[in-house]
């Protein structure tokens, strides 16, 4: 069904899914992650009446946005499950549940921008759009003001937050990365969980992880990789396979080299834990440097 411009009822509601979200970041930022949930579920309502308009309107744009939802973000529901439950649970420190949140908004904006970019191909007339930016622009001085947080810094700190560097992580509920548990983004390979899961709800032993993404080289030259792991452990860099060591161990450290010319390239880490302890931490010499350090977040890059 093709109309002349978005229909009143799908632009106010998309409006207001972003006004609540625009909140939620606001509010977070007040690291009050209980609150900013709440209106988070408040902006997860609104995209819900959305897809329920659309599913009577429009059912072509309701399939091909929920195959885009499904490939983009597919553990969206599972994470904001989770997201609430450790808000709820006291015992949890706040960087945990931050860390949670985040990533819980950062799947938001990715749904939001969904149903906005599928809803405009169907609807002519950006020009709707652009109303409702002006209005939601306006609506988010105002709650600025109320909440006495600076606008400016508000909109400075949630690209940072959103499109923040880091990898993938892929993690398994078996040591062979087949039966896939969750994913998140992690900031860099450090990790030392001792006797924990590596996960909240994963089991202590017996698990596997595959980072992956973007790794950005800044100089020419030499680089040596270097995986401390307890257990297995074989990464990739540019598709090529730098260390290998997929078995049961202790605390071990595997070194392979490689040339690399300035630019960005694929990076894969697969990791194992078998039982008892478990640790992972990815470090590297740069050319020239003789220092081993770990690789920092910096280099990164977000994968578009
Ligand atoms: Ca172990």
């Amino acid at each position: 069904m093709i109309f002349n411009s978005i229909p009143e009822r799908l632009s106010t509601l998309l409006h207001e899914a972003k006004k609540s979200f625009s909140s939620a970041v606001l509010v977070a930022e007040n690291a009050d992650y209980s609150s900013a949930l709440m209106i988070a579920e408040r902006s997860m309502g609104f995209l819900d009446s959305l897809a329920q308009e659309l599913a009577q309107s429009s059912p072509d744009l309701k399939n091909r946005l929920d195959s885009r939802i499904k490939a983009n973000v597919p553990f969206f529901h599972e994470n904001f499950e989770k997201a609430k439950k450790l808000s709820e649970t006291s015992h949890v420190v706040p960087a945990i549940q931050a860390k949670h949140f985040l990533q819980l908004l950062e799947d938001l904006e990715v749904m939001i921008s969904l149903f906005e970019s599928e809803i405009r191909k169907t609807f002519s007339k950006p020009i709707e759009f652009q109303k409702i930016w002006a209005r939601h622009k306006i609506s988010l001085v105002i709650l600025t003001s109320i909440i006495g947080v600076s606008l400016v810094y508000a909109l400075a700190i949630k690209p940072a937050q959103l499109k923040k560097n880091g990898l993938k992580g892929e993690y398994f509920r078996d040591m062979n990365l087949t039966d896939l548990a969750l994913v998140k983004k992690d900031p860099n390979i450090s990790f030392n969980w001792g006797q924990k899961p590596l996960s909240p709800g994963l089991a202590p032993d017996g698990c596997s992880i595959r980072w992956s993404g973007k790794l950005k080289i800044s100089k020419t030259g030499d680089y040596q990789f270097s995986a401390l792991s307890d257990d297995g452990v074989r990464l990739w860099v540019n598709e090529q396979l730098v260390i290998q060591d997929w078995k049961s161990h202790g605390p071990t450290t595997n070194t392979g080299n490689i040339y690399l010319q300035k630019g960005v390239y694929p990076i894969r880490l697969e990791y194992m834990e078998d039982f008892g302890n478990a640790m992972v931490i990815l470090s590297w010499k740069t050319p020239g440097s003789s220092a081993t350090k770990i690789i920092p977040q910096k280099n990164f890059i977000p994968v578009s």
